[in-house]
């Protein structure tokens, strides 16, 4: 099992540098709330199942983390911001659980690992919250501090603004933390394209995925992986992963990230299922690629993420034009201010990337009008060291599309004929993981996108034959 990355050794997460952080947010955003602000997270405890004395899967509260780096269940991280002081609360040692459980982890180890000024245990909590000045923000009232609620104010927006601010520009640590997630997922894409005389059923592929992901030593998949064949590609969080990979299925698509110390990756490729491309399968995945590269062209600090967005929009516009999927008597200006394009590219071009798949702070507003924009995660200008995907997507789905195709002014674009031999593909979307820099973007997941290389890999794996690969099943 992996280690982390090398440059991390002997660094703790920088969890007070976040605390202050938060506090110069709060501070920006009203100077007289952070006058003697305090911090107080609880992280989440193991809960059992109902009925049951089996814990849920366990997942660190992504706020509590960013204030800790500890992912301890039933841990608690107070700041003190006139003192300029983190503690963290380990939980009590229960003598008990100590036989199931094995030793907890001591103070002194604690205060080795991590980034607090003291380390205490849960029963110190009450006296110190008491001793406090000024007001103690959480983010809410839950099961896990509901004991504490007397000394606690939840649910201020200022406080969950100046954490989520905070959380959307990454520092030097949580950028390699992201990169090693994303070299997990590199090397489980890689797996995945040279598993097919193995791969039968998107559960194969999946299962695959997953494997690779536990042999490189994460735990947890940052969301449910997304594995497609066929028409199912057109569901874009197609996530039941049960269809069987038939030879008349010739796409695949898979959207999975592995996730390491609590942070994301989220990358997306595709390829066909015997190596070759078909025509128009080859068509939209170079499309698709075109649209990425356009997007990246614009990505920079100071850059509007809707412009990229648009961008690829038209890229996608005068690509369809090319294949005379919409007719050439129509201009990309005109389809674009119809909207022609918006069923054939739903979703965003990208979003936040973090401790949360898609994280905090980008701003989406799901009510626009336009649908253009609607499902657009970001609606902001980016900064450096911010960390977003860039995912340009095409599908072709009966329903998504049934609205275009039965509105007179947008299905007027369309030549029906040439459109029905693309439906069998379902979709195609590349996605990578990028952090903006000073002047431009650095993409970080490296897994090959080139449709050549992948077609190559695609087929040095049939070439090794079922038993090239040991499975039981
Ligand atoms: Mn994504």
């Amino acid at each position: 099992m992996s280690d982390g990355p090398e440059s991390l050794r002997g660094k703790k997460y920088p969890a007070k540098k976040h605390a202050q952080k938060v506090l110069s947010h709060l501070k920006s955003k009203n100077s007289s709330k952070a006058d003697n602000a305090n911090f107080f997270i609880s992280g989440e405890d193991l809960v059992l199942y109902k009925y049951c004395d089996q814990t849920r899967p366990f997942r660190q509260n992504r706020y509590f983390y960013y204030l800790s780096g500890c992912n301890i269940p039933g841990a608690h991280v107070l700041y003190k911001s006139k003192q300029d002081q983190l503690t963290l609360y380990l939980p009590n040692v229960d003598k008990e659980d100590i036989m199931w459980s094995g030793l907890p982890m001591s103070k002194e180890e604690a205060s080795e690992k991590y980034d607090a000024d003291e380390i205490k245990y849960e029963a110190d909590i009450e006296a110190d919250l008491k001793a406090v000045e000024g007001i103690i923000y959480t983010t809410d009232i839950n099961d896990f501090n509901t004991k504490f609620a007397n000394a606690l104010t939840e649910k201020d927006e200022t406080f969950f603004y100046a954490l989520d601010e905070a959380r959307a520009i990454k520092d030097e640590y949580e950028i390699e933390l992201m990169k090693h997630a994303a070299k997990i997922t590199d090397n489980c894409h890689l797996a995945v394209m040279s598993a097919l005389p193995i791969e039968t059923k998107e559960t194969h592929i999946h299962a695959e995925f997953a494997y690779h992901a536990l042999r490189q030593g994460s735990k947890n998949q940052a969301y449910d992986p997304i594995c497609c064949s066929g028409e199912t590609c057109s569901t874009l969080h197609w996530v039941k992963n049960d269809g069987d990979i038939t030879s008349d299925k010739r796409s695949v698509l898979i959207d999975a990230g592995a996730e390491w110390e609590c942070y994301a990756s989220d990358i997306t490729r595709c390829f066909p299922v015997n190596g070759d491309w078909t025509k128009e399968h080859l068509d939209i995945y170079n499309l698709v690629l075109k649209m990425q590269k356009e997007a990246y062209k614009l990505m920079k600090p100071g850059a509007n993420w809707e412009d990229l967005h648009l961008r690829a929009h038209r890229v996608l516009i005068e690509g369809f034009l090319e294949l005379g999927i919409f007719k050439k008597e129509f201009s990309v200006d005109e389809i674009f201010e119809a909207k022609g394009s918006a069923g054939f590219f739903p979703h965003g071009l990208g979003h936040m990337l973090g401790m949360d798949t898609h994280d905090t702070a980008g701003n989406a507003n799901y009510s626009d009008p336009d649908p253009l924009l609607r499902y657009l995660r970001i609606r902001r200008k980016l900064e450096p060291n911010m960390v977003v995907t860039n995912e340009p997507g095409c599908y072709f789905s009966p329903f998504l599309l049934e609205e275009t195709l039965n509105d007179p002014v947008r299905s007027k674009f369309i030549n029906k004929e040439v459109l029905d031999k693309y439906w069998y593909i379902g979709g195609v979307r590349i996605e990578d993981d990028v952090v903006i820099t000073e002047d431009g973007y650095e993409e970080y997941s490296k897994i090959t996108k080139d449709p050549q290389e992948i077609s190559k890999i695609v087929k040095a794996g049939l070439a090794k034959g079922k038993e090239g690969f040991h499975v039981v099943v």
